[in-house]
């Protein structure tokens, strides 16, 4: 899939332990009736034969409903199970190297946490950039300091890829992202730890829609 057929405008970042019991499969299907465009799915923990088995149940309800599926750090099992993207942060498999393996049509995203990090990575050839973190947040410990709009503006203005603006973003912050130049709205906790994710998910899209509408 080329990067220019996803939509990233609501990208829902999935996160077993602040699912509230709820299976991964159940959050993702309420997020995407409340709007959300693209998944990724993101398993730091468990056997590469669960993240496969997961991988499978959930590209089977997103294909059914055209929304792509993204699998965090994994390219063996990205491709194992033909997901649309890989997300690779700054300690991963370089992209050059992921490049050859997954071939031409699937989309490499590449976290960037500075003008440094997202000028390279477009320069290697990302399909879009994971803008982190955008804000403060308590759900990846080992994060940069946080950009803030502005920091997100600067790397606007230093890339033409596709930013996904991530970090301690919700329905508050949501609309100001775009308005700073982010593509796309990734979410982790104010959709998978909120008692009704539907809810969540289309009280954000809301506010991206709005933001892409000023006219309105
Ligand atoms: N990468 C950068 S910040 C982050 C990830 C996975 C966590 C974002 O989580 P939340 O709960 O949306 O702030
Ligand atoms: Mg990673």
């Amino acid at each position: 899939m080329s990067e220019s057929r996803i939509d990233y405008s609501l990208y829902l970042v999935t996160d077993r332990g602040l699912s509230r019991g709820r299976s991964t499969l159940e959050i993702v299907r309420a997020a995407v009736r409340g709007g959300v465009t693209c998944v990724q799915l993101r398993e730091k923990t468990g056997s590469t034969r669960g993240f496969i088995e997961e991988a499978v149940s959930v590209k089977a309800f997103l294909n059914s409903c055209g929304v792509p599926l993204i699998i965090n750090d994994r390219v063996d099992v990205a491709m194992a199970v033909g997901a649309d993207g890989v997300h690779l942060g700054q300690s991963d498999m370089p992209l050059a190297a992921a490049r050859p393996l997954v071939g031409a049509s699937m989309v490499i995203g590449i976290s960037a946490e500075s003008i440094r990090d997202a000028v390279a990575a477009q320069a290697a050839g990302a399909d879009y950039l994971g803008v982190s973190p955008v804000f403060t947040t308590p759900t990846k410990a080992d994060t940069a300091a946080p950009l803030g709009l502005a920091g997100l503006r600067a790397i606007r203005e230093a890339v033409k890829t596709p930013l996904v603006a991530i970090g301690g973003l919700n329905c508050s912050n949501a609309a100001e992202a775009i308005r700073n130049g982010a593509d796309g709205i990734a979410v982790v906790s104010a959709i998978v730890a909120a008692e009704d994710p539907e809810q969540a998910a289309r009280a954000i899209r809301r506010e991206i829609d709005t933001a892409r509408r000023p006219w309105v």
